[in-house]
């Protein structure tokens, strides 16, 4: 298998460090041994974790107001599919890649799917785009999709997802993500529950071509572009739509898509219970939709967030959460932002491991507010840079991944080699 970055060259960096590694590793695993947590065990856990690189996010994001393209963005998705290789290559954590149709388009899926698998990547959900028009599209999204008011356009919303419910066939996706700017901008525009009516029976048509082993993930967003009120506007639309629509049909959650300071691992436990939990995409926000690097703002919250699924799946709840990214990366090279988020998800798995979960559900009992919080922060306070470094070391990544990645004048090469495009896809969803 031929990567993208030389092997020698990772080869020689690992090399540098691999001691040093080694020993933090040991103290690590002395540290956790007098808590009576096994590190070799956590380590596998750990080992087999992955998070689903957007094929969106490698190249350079923008905001309403301004696009500053980076150098050897990606023309196109075998462009953006040898970053995401990259990503993989180095940081080990990322072994999928989602799409989004029709930002990505190819005469040959199953190329796509060859050259996925000589990186090493696979495919992760597949996501519709009825948020913005085609070129020669019939009928225009400009007051919704899904759930416009006009059969017609609802019909053509419905034909495009099941189009890519094909494209993920062919290309191995197992979920289709399904997310739509509908709503409305004024108070009155929009009835909303009729709105909500043609939502379903949109969705219901979408739902019916699932093949068997697929699943529709519903992503719900508070606002934006509709900034009065949209359709599927939280968890409680997006349960109500995937409890009527059928077992397949579940919510996925955002993290920036919530109002500011909405307890967001609390949701996570609520659609866990229901068993409607579909996965995540990850990012981090400030004051909105920011799609901020994951855990670049609130790290402790993407630990309690994890704390909920490790708990989970600890007391036995049978769930399978899909992992993505979905950050837009307006300052940073995406790849090294991707890899970055990657490894700070992995990190927040991995503290979640650590708590003692007999212990805290002693405290719970006891009604112990401030040994119960401690257990959290003991598990939320370990630095668990070492297992991480191991494990990438283990799986032929990076110690260092933005070190190495940097060292390897990939993004100079693709300067040259990937001359500026005009436009370009990209978004923020
Ligand atoms: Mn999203």
């Amino acid at each position: 298998m031929s990567l993208p970055i030389d092997a020698g060259l990772l080869a020689a960096h690992n090399e540098r460090l691999r001691r040093e590694v080694q020993a933090d590793y040991d103290h690590l695993g002395a540290q956790l041994a007098r808590r009576g947590i096994d590190l070799e065990r956590v380590r596998a856990q750990v080992a087999a974790f992955g998070v689903a690189i957007p094929s969106w996010g490698v190249g350079t994001g923008g905001t309403r107001f301004a696009r500053f393209p980076g150098p050897g963005e990606p023309r196109h998705v075998f462009d953006k599919l040898q970053d995401c290789g990259v990503i993989q290559q180095l940081a080990r954590a990322t072994p999928t890649v989602s799409l989004h149709i029709p930002w990505d388009q190819c005469s040959d899926w199953s190329e796509l799917r060859g050259a996925a698998g000589a990186l090493g990547l696979g495919f992760d959900a597949i996501n519709s785009n009825t948020f913005s028009d085609q070129k020669g599209q019939a009928h225009s999204y400009k007051f919704g999709s899904l759930t416009h008011t006009d059969a017609a356009t609802r019909a053509q919303a419905v034909e495009h997802n099941l189009e890519c419910i094909e494209i993920g066939q062919a290309i191995g996706s197992k979920a289709l993500t399904v997310w739509i700017g509908d709503g409305s901008n004024f108070p009155g525009q929009q009835h909303f529950r009729r709105a909500f009516e043609r939502y379903l029976d949109s969705s219901r048509q979408i739902y019916a071509a699932l093949p068997d082993d697929w699943r529709m993930m519903l992503e719900h967003k508070i606002c934006e572009p509709a900034f009065y009120s949209t359709v599927i506007q939280d968890w409680g639309s997006s349960f109500m739509a995937a409890s009527l629509l059928g077992p397949k049909a579940q919510c996925l959650v955002d993290l920036g898509h919530h109002a500011p300071n909405v307890n967001i691992e609390l949701i996570v436990a609520r659609l866990i219970a229901a068993g409607k939990l579909a996965g995540f995409h990850f990012n981090d926000s400030k004051y909105g939709d920011d799609d901020l690097d994951a855990g670049s703002v609130s790290p402790y919250r993407l630990f309690l967030v994890f704390n909920e699924l490790v708990a989970a799946a600890h007391e036995g709840v049978a769930f399978d959460p899909a992992y993505m990214l979905d950050q837009s990366h307006n300052v940073t090279d995406p790849i090294e932002s991707l890899m970055t988020s990657a490894v700070q998800v992995q990190r927040s798995f991995a503290q979640a491991l650590l708590v003692d979960r007999a212990a805290l559900d002693a405290a719970q009992e006891a009604n112990d507010a401030m040994t119960a919080t401690h257990l959290l922060k003991a598990a939320f306070q370990t630095d668990v840079t070492p297992l991480l470094q191991r494990v990438r070391l283990d799986a032929g990544g990076a110690v260092d991944p933005v070190a190495a990645y940097r060292a390897s004048g990939y993004r100079a090469r693709m300067a040259e080699a990937r001359p500026a495009v005009a436009g370009g896809g990209g978004g923020i969803v």
